[in-house]
């Protein structure tokens, strides 16, 4: 049966809150997970992903988790270890010893991102290119689409990790003409995850339709992610205001941008 319970955790953040508001219309039930309080959610579970016991107590009964929890920038090596190694490695394990079938894992195109950005006639990004982390947070997303596929393999816990591009209201760079997920995208894509049978370990991109999509959408595709939106709309405005991508400068060069030379930082 289709899941209908779904732990989404990270739910206070940028990607939660937009989610929190898109996927009931998708007939799931949402139990909130954060570090933060969220407003207006008194219900919401205030957890850290390093304390174990409440996040096995949050994952209990649940028919599926959505895994958005952890720092979403570059941060010294250490924090990234306790959030996102660290704390995945706590999600995964509580979601083993409780039970749950599968999980959707917020994995980043900066898993990739060193990996030149195609020009011209150049084909997609496939899905199997070789991991090229651009950031400590990239390689956290590494370890963490690992992560899952030893879940899969060894406990047949399931997960479909989604390498998102940038997921905003609106794309506002040039660089996200090509990598932008609308938010509706994102939640037509987190349920095609939720839904889709036998996943096993799924990797996929996560963007709309983009007239200047950097990679292969096939494997999500394949989920039953049906795309219907595309940035083009708002291509002439961000390139009259910040030209076109310059061949020249690194910052350009990769799928990952800035993150390959001067990445934001976690703030907290
Ligand atoms: P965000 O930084 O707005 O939200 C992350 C949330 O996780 C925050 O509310 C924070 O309080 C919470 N959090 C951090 N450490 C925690 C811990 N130890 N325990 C419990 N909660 C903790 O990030 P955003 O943009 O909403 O991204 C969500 C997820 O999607 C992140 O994992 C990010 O890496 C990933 N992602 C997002 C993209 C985007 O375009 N928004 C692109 C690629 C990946
Ligand atoms: C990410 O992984 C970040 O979490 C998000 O804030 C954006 O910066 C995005 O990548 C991006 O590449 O634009």
């Amino acid at each position: 049966p289709a899941p209908r319970t779904v732990l989404l955790t990270g739910a206070a953040g940028g990607l939660g809150t937009l989610m929190r508001d898109l996927l009931p219309d998708y007939g799931y039930d949402l139990r909130l997970l954060d570090l933060r309080p969220i407003e207006g959610e008194p219900d919401a579970i205030v957890a850290d992903l390093a304390d174990k016991d409440a996040i096995r107590e949050a994952v209990r009964g649940v028919d599926a988790i959505i895994h958005l929890a952890g720092i979403s920038l570059e941060a010294p090596f250490e924090k990234i270890l306790k959030a996102n190694i660290e704390g995945t490695y706590h999600l995964y394990e509580a979601a083993r010893e409780e039970g749950v079938r599968r999980i959707v894992f917020a994995s980043s195109n900066h898993a990739v991102g060193y990996t030149p950005r195609p020009r011209g006639d150049d084909p997609l990004i496939p899905i199997d290119t070789p991991r090229r982390p651009d950031t400590f947070y990239g390689l956290s997303k590494s370890f963490g689409e690992d992560l899952a596929q030893f879940y899969w393999d060894k406990h047949g816990l399931e997960t479909v990790s989604v390498r998102i591009g940038s997921c905003f209201p609106e794309p506002t760079s040039v660089r996200m003409l090509s990598v932008w997920m609308s938010p509706a995208d994102g939640a037509r894509l987190l349920h095609a995850a939720l839904t889709a049978e036998n996943v096993g370990h799924t990797v996929v991109y996560g963007s709309s339709a983009n007239t200047r999509l950097w990679w292969d959408l096939g494997t999500a595709r394949a989920l039953g992610y049906d795309p219907r939106d595309d940035s083009e709309p708002y291509a002439e405005k961000l390139i009259a205001e910040q030209g076109e991508l310059d061949p020249e400068n690194p910052a350009h060069a990769c799928l990952g941008g800035h993150f390959t030379t001067e990445p934001p930082i976690w703030p907290y």
